[in-house]
């Protein structure tokens, strides 16, 4: 947008928020929201590498450690079969074969991240808590996912206040492999490259009813594909229960659909399919408004700018 920048007298300036153009930029998108005590975050790494450009480090993980991830993973894997939906089962079975998932080992980022990017582009970054809105979903436009290397307290395996490995892995990671999963993902992120900020608001609920808490109909039933849905085995029972209220998706109705993250959902969104979630939240994202219009160039990761006319 050089002409904005270089004539700034125009009266038909507009400001928005910065964003990167380049994925070697998201080295600016760190910014750290501490939501929850921050007691209970003291073990976490204060410094982690999360530059792109390195491998990420590979982490011992403790025996305690792997007891917990142990003992969420055996009881998660039974559900799965009646409650994933059936792009989840596929890349699990995947990962369990190429990328060491099993009950006695948690996976290391790194396999991980090549994995997904054999399977869809997709590439982990790792990150030391959550991010801000803004920095997480722009991270999204690149197809890079920030996700967290360490593991929740072995107090209480079955439930973590914050994002942790067992919620990336067990939650995000499988349905990253699939390829239009993949594009609506990326779809939200390039929606909110210097959105304003009630936008990035209605964005990041959109990415909570979906990406987190979504459900889709597979044949006459339904099954979950939100992460927050298949890293929580409370949540995902009562999801697909008939105790929460369950609405088609609707992206104008659910960027504006009030959510606490302290309990259970009280309703959930079903998608027709992937795709259809896709073509829905194209229309959604059409009409937001930004002086320019953003294309990601897969050939050198990096966001072209067009200005409207
Ligand atoms: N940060 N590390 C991390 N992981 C997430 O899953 C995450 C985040 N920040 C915000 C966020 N998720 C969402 O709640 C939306 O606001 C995008
Ligand atoms: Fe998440």
């Amino acid at each position: 947008l050089k002409r904005i920048a270089e004539d700034v007298r125009t009266t038909k300036e507009v400001k928005f928020h910065w964003f990167p153009k380049k994925i070697a930029e998201l080295d600016r998108c760190h910014h750290l929201v501490t939501k929850f005590d921050p007691d209970l975050d003291q073990d976490h790494p204060v410094s982690i590498c999360t530059s792109l450009a390195k491998s990420i480090p590979r982490v011992e993980y403790t025996e305690d450690e792997i007891g917990t991830w142990r003992e969420v993973y055996s009881t998660l894997r039974d559900l799965y079969s009646t409650h994933a939906c059936s792009e989840y089962l596929e890349a699990f079975r995947l990962l369990e074969k190429h990328c060491g998932y099993s009950p006695n080992n948690i996976p290391q980022l790194e396999d991980v991240s090549t994995f997904l990017k054999e399977r869809t582009g997709f590439q982990l970054r790792p990150v030391a808590g959550l991010l801000s809105a803004r920095d997480f979903l722009a991270s999204l436009a690149f197809r890079v996912f920030q996700c967290t290397q360490y593991i929740r307290h072995a107090s209480s395996p079955m439930h973590s206040p914050e994002p942790d490995c067992v919620h990336e892995l067990l939650g995000h990671v499988p349905m990253l492999a699939d390829k239009t999963f993949a594009q609506f993902s990326q779809n939200i992120g390039l929606a909110s490259l210097g959105a304003p900020e009630e936008d990035i608001e209605k964005l990041s609920t959109l990415y909570w009813f979906t990406v987190e808490f979504g459900l889709c109909k597979q044949g006459d039933t339904l099954k979950a594909y939100g992460a927050g849905l298949l890293s929580s085995y409370g949540e995902l029972v009562h999801a697909l229960s008939d105790e929460p209220e369950i609405r088609d998706f609707d992206p104008e109705i659910v960027a504006v659909q009030p959510y606490q993250d302290q309990t259970y959902q009280s309703v959930y969104f079903v998608s027709e399919s992937f795709s259809d979630a896709k073509e829905k939240l194209r229309g959604y994202s059409a009409g937001i408004k930004r002086p320019f219009s953003v294309r990601f160039d897969p050939f050198t990761s990096s966001i072209e700018v067009l200005d409207n006319p």
